[in-house]
């Protein structure tokens, strides 16, 4: 206390009110960073359409799905995706959005009665149902599809009826010959280059074509889908949906589904689909050249749904699943040569978030990061990356190859919409993976609890040490979570609000090779698709790491990285992101660092023993001592100083990255 003279003396109640002003300056300041931040994540849209909603398209000129199901009080956003001006009127004249709508407007509509509501467009549809027109199912209404169609009320059946109708021997197109059917009968088409829509609203039928690569129901860039399905138990073997201006086949609402030997290619959205659907399986089919998935099951939980021995190339995404959760196993199959290969996703626009209960299991996952595939700037964000879980929970990644991926093998991140969804409590184990030019395994921040790797054979982390900070079973530290990540994929999401990605069309892709047949061809036994799920046997332990597809080694290398980024790979908006995010943290723990032992040398009030054991908590406890001290240290720098600095560089921090989200995630 020698100096204790030349302080001058200072009433208590004002040094208190000098470390209160800190406390409620410092922390206000912090605070209000943080709400800045979650406001910018947040987005600018109303409370109402932030919270969880299913999204129906209009593209020109139709809906985007024939069949909508949703609960009683869930809001529906009806969005004009199209060039031209659209609405939605109900038939009877219950509800309606605007009659004008332009292309990128947005209709809430809340949805509080149960009931069947039949909805047309005013320009291109007409209110008994031709032309534009669609139904939205709300709550337990009783609607069976197949009354609209037929007049008759149509029940599902386990058993094959033993019927045949045959394409074109005994109905000239596939539509009349599922027009003509009864639930279990077999529609067989022969050879041949079919140019309609097929709407299936009869139950249990079972659409298969007598060679898979020779049968092409052909939508040709003029309608919707090829196969559109809205009723339960249809199954879909043995032939190619191509050129749809959405899918190739297209599930909505339904219970009991399957693709099996199904081609899908050059379709503008997804290869094989399945939305709001459960029961299922996808097996043995092949899809290509779609501007945004191969394969897709979104919003389903419990999903009950198998995607096994399948190959998607040449996609935006191999898998995409939003909000599908629970007993949803991806296994034994190939993702090769897309944007990016496996990516369950967590989304707003959908119902059922977030997702999680993913299975995927035995894949092998190879080379996406291809340029060259048909995109859109939606999936922008996932490029490059072999495995993404993108906002979700509890899901399993198992004895996957992953080889060759320009960013990660495995990324567990948060995803970003109208909500901030973290990843938790998901396990990577015994995976082996090769040719990562950022990482083979990396958890960006922030993440949640619980995500583990273990067993692993890999050669690089994102961060560094993954494997020990987050094992499955020993130690689980909440250090290892990589800032310059999350970083980086903002980079990515400023390229996507720039357009700055590349551009290639399904139209221009190149048809597919030949793909197997379905064994037994025509005479194989007919099995509508109802318990698809409880019958498909399938022993999840036994399935192996599959082997290197021709023993060749990894051609990608571990890219030179200079403060995590890869200097390479990166773009400019790359690198300004991820060096901004890898380094102010640095830059500021050093700042912060630095002032607090530049005020504790100046401290008269305190003794030695006080002062050394602020400076072995500011050295020894990892940003939060040098915050304490600078918080509760009483320091002599003048509060607004230490307000600015520790909190407004927080606040900084958070706005920057919140920037960098609103660029393109939100606008
Ligand atoms: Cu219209």
């Amino acid at each position: 206390m020698a100096g204790s003279q030349v302080t001058p003396p200072v009433p208590p109640d004002s040094a208190d009110r000098g470390v209160s002003w800190w406390h409620r300056g410092g922390w206000l300041l912090l605070a209000l960073g943080a709400l800045l931040a979650g406001l910018l994540m947040a987005g600018c849209s109303s409370g109402e359409e932030a919270q969880a909603h299913v999204t129906i398209n209009m593209l020109d000129d139709f809906f985007g799905r024939d069949l909508t199901r949703v609960p009683i009080d869930t809001s529906v956003r009806f969005v004009n995706d199209g060039r031209n001006p659209h609405n939605a009127v109900d038939a009877k004249g219950a509800w309606k959005t605007p009659v004008d709508m332009k292309r990128g407007d947005a209709k809430l509509v809340r949805f509080s009665q149960p009931g069947v509501y039949r909805f047309y467009c005013t320009f291109h549809g007409t209110a008994n149902g031709k032309g534009m027109a669609a139904t939205l199912v709300v709550g337990n209404a009783y609607y069976n599809p197949a009354e609209q169609a037929t007049g008759k009320t149509l029940a599902p059946v386990a058993q094959a009826s033993g019927q045949v109708q045959r394409v074109p021997q005994q109905h000239r197109t596939i539509q009349a010959a599922v027009n003509a059917s009864q639930p279990g009968d077999l529609v067989l088409i022969s050879p041949g280059v079919y140019r309609e829509e097929v709407k299936v609203a009869i139950p249990s039928l079972v659409l298969r074509g007598t060679d898979r690569n020779a049968v092409v129901i052909d939508a040709e860039f003029k309608r919707p889908n090829a196969i559109s399905i809205t009723a339960d138990g249809v199954a879909v073997e043995n032939l190619t949906a191509r050129n749809g201006l959405t899918n190739g086949v297209f599930w909505t609402g339904v219970k009991g589904y399957r693709a099996s030997y199904v081609t899908a290619h050059a379709n503008k959205e997804y290869g094989v689909y399945a939305f709001d659907s459960v029961d299922g399986v996808f097996e043995h089919s092949y899809a290509s050249a779609s501007a945004d998935s191969g394969f897709y099951i979104g919003q389903c939980n419990p999903c009950r749904a198998v995607i096994t021995d399948v190959v998607a190339e040449n996609n935006a995404l191999g898998y995409s699943g939003t909000n599908a959760s629970g007993e949803l196993y991806i296994v034994r199959s190939t993702w090769r040569r897309n944007w990016a290969g496996i990516v369950p996703n967590t989304l707003d626009t959908e119902l059922l978030p977030p997702f999680r209960e993913v299975t995927i299991v035995g894949n092998l996952v190879e080379g996406n990061g291809n340029p060259e595939a048909p995109g859109k700037g939606i999936q922008w964000g996932a490029f490059g990356n072999g495995v993404v879980l993108a906002g979700g929970n509890d899901s399993v990644v198992e004895r996957n190859r992953i080889v060759d991926h320009p960013l990660h093998g495995i990324l567990i991140t948060p995803n970003l919409d109208r909500r901030f969804w973290m990843s938790s409590g998901n396990r990577v184990r015994g995976n082996v993976i090769r040719g990562s030019g950022r990482a083979d395994l990396a958890l960006s921040a922030p993440a949640g609890n619980g995500n583990c790797f273990q067993g692993n054979d890999v050669r690089s982390s994102a961060p560094p040490g993954l494997q020990a900070l987050h094992s499955c079973d020993g130690l689980r530290l909440p250090l290892g979570m990589d800032l310059s990540t999350m970083a980086l994929s903002l980079g990515r999401v400023a390229e996507t609000h720039h357009e700055d990605y590349p551009k290639h069309r399904p139209e221009d892709a190149p048809a597919p090779p030949p793909q197997p047949q379905l064994p037994g061809g025509a005479s194989a036994p007919v099995r509508p698709a109802m318990d698809v799920f409880t019958r498909f046997s399938m022993n999840l332990a036994s399935i192996p790491v599959p082997a290197n597809p021709d023993g060749h080694s990894a051609t990608i290398r571990k890219e030179p990285t200079v403060s995590g980024v890869p200097i390479l790979a990166a773009s400019p908006w790359q690198l300004v992101f991820a060096l901004y995010g890898y380094l102010l943290p640095f830059v500021l723990y050093a700042a912060w660092t630095s002032l607090a032992f530049w005020d504790l040398a100046r401290r008269d009030d305190l003794g030695r023993g006080a002062t050394l054991a602020w400076v072995a908590v500011v050295l020894l406890v990892p940003f939060l001592g040098v915050i304490g001290y600078h918080v509760l240290g009483r320091s002599k720098l003048p509060g607004w100083l230490r307000a600015a600095v520790v909190g407004g560089g927080v606040a900084a921090y958070l706005v920057i990255l919140a920037i960098g989200a609103l660029l393109g995630g939100i606008a």
